[in-house]
């Protein structure tokens, strides 16, 4: 089976990053993204993930710019992935400020499309705990407590925390991803 895979948040959280290491196994990554597919086993079935990212992110003005692109993109998707980064408050705060309106207000399917929360550039936290032995610096890293709770906020079918700098969890992503959209159908709504 097929199923359609549209990632979003704010800018430079790490979602094309994500994307090319899942649908091409290689990192860092080209600028411009040109979409990939990732097969996956769940169940002994296949499932090819059909990856859309967006690119030119929000929130404004940004955002705006590439709404309308986004608007045919979550058309028909299985599956939307929620990134925002372990090292940026801003962009997590956006995943409830602007993502999930968005996500209710453009697709079509908003309230019921499986949406899958990923805390990107988990690998910023151990830096940042390795920093703070030498430096009262302090820059705040979401915790995956708070992570947890906003995915159960925004109503998320699961939440997951990966770095695709480092390559770890990435798998689980792409796992979890295809066996959330394998279990929905876009047609039945
Ligand atoms: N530390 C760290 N940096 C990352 C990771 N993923 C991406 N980045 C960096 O974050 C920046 C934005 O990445 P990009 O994938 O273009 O973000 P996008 O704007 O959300 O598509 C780039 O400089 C990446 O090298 C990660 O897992 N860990
Ligand atoms: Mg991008």
């Amino acid at each position: 089976m097929k199923r359609k895979l549209v990632i979003v948040g704010d800018s430079n959280v790490g979602k094309t990053s994500l994307m090319t290491v899942i649908g091409e196994g290689r990192y860092p990554v080209q600028v411009i993204y040109n979409g990939a597919t990732k097969t996956v086993k769940v169940n002994g079935y296949r499932v090819l993930l059909d990856l859309w990212d967006p690119g030119a992110d929000g929130p404004a003005p940004l955002a705006e710019i590439n709404a309308g692109f986004r608007r045919i993109c979550y058309d028909e998707c299985a599956i939307i992935v929620v990134c925002f980064s372990i090292d940026d408050p801003t962009s997590f705060r956006n995943v409830r400020e602007y993502w999930q309106p968005e996500i209710l207000h453009f697709c079509a399917a908003g309230f019921t499309v499986p949406i899958l929360l990923v805390g990107c550039k988990s690998d910023t936290r151990d830096a940042q705990v390795a920093q703070e032995e030498y430096t009262t610096n302090r820059r705040e890293t979401i915790s995956t407590e708070r992570g947890r709770s906003l995915a159960e906020e925004i109503r998320a079918t699961a939440y997951l925390e990966c770095s695709a700098k480092a390559g770890i969890g990435v798998a689980e992503v792409v796992l979890t991803a295809a066996r959330i959209a394998s279990s929905w159908n876009p047609e039945a709504t």
